[in-house]
């Protein structure tokens, strides 16, 4: 299985649960390598380019509002089929639906709120990762 590379968002509701370091554990502890972070804000025109896709869904306006709500941590994520694993970590996009033991199940309260973003495909990984990072943001960590 190749090296890959995701993109994650640790939502508002999680960073004001002050669960940043248990969501990351996680990861780590899954194998998958956190090759850039930062927290930011985002703007309103920034989560609606990044959430463009969804632009004619009836809750498009509501992700946009919680999106911006408060803080975020943005992350790479590298290792071994590192998109799926991702998925597989945050469990399914409605908390009620996820497996136990997933950062929503565990997290996350609602479709609304659901604590965390993973990319859904090698394409949209490509896409997300350089919304937020440049190449020299990247500290590549597998040899
Ligand atoms: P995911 O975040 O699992 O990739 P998605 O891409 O279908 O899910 O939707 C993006 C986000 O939009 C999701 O995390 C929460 C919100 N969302 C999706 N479906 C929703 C719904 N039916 N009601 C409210 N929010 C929804
Ligand atoms: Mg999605």
């Amino acid at each position: 299985m190749a090296v890959e590379r995701t993109f994650s968002i640790v939502k508002p509701d999680a960073v004001a649960k002050n669960v940043i370091g248990e969501i990351y554990s996680r990861f780590e502890r899954a194998g998958l390598r956190i090759v850039a972070s930062k927290m930011i804000h985002l703007s309103r025109e920034k989560a609606e380019g990044f959430y463009a896709e969804h632009k004619e869904r009836p809750f498009f306006g509501a992700l946009v509002d919680f999106m911006t709500s408060g803080p975020v941590m943005v992350q790479v994520l590298e290792g071994e089929n590192a998109i799926k694993a991702n998925r597989e970590i945050m469990g399914a996009t409605n908390p009620a639906e996820a497996l136990r033991g997933t950062i929503r199940a565990d997290y996350a309260v609602s479709v609304d709120e659901n604590a965390a973003h993973g990319s859904d495909s090698p394409e949209s990984a490509e896409r997300e990762i350089s919304y937020f990072f440049s190449t020299e943001e990247i500290c590549p960590r597998t040899r």
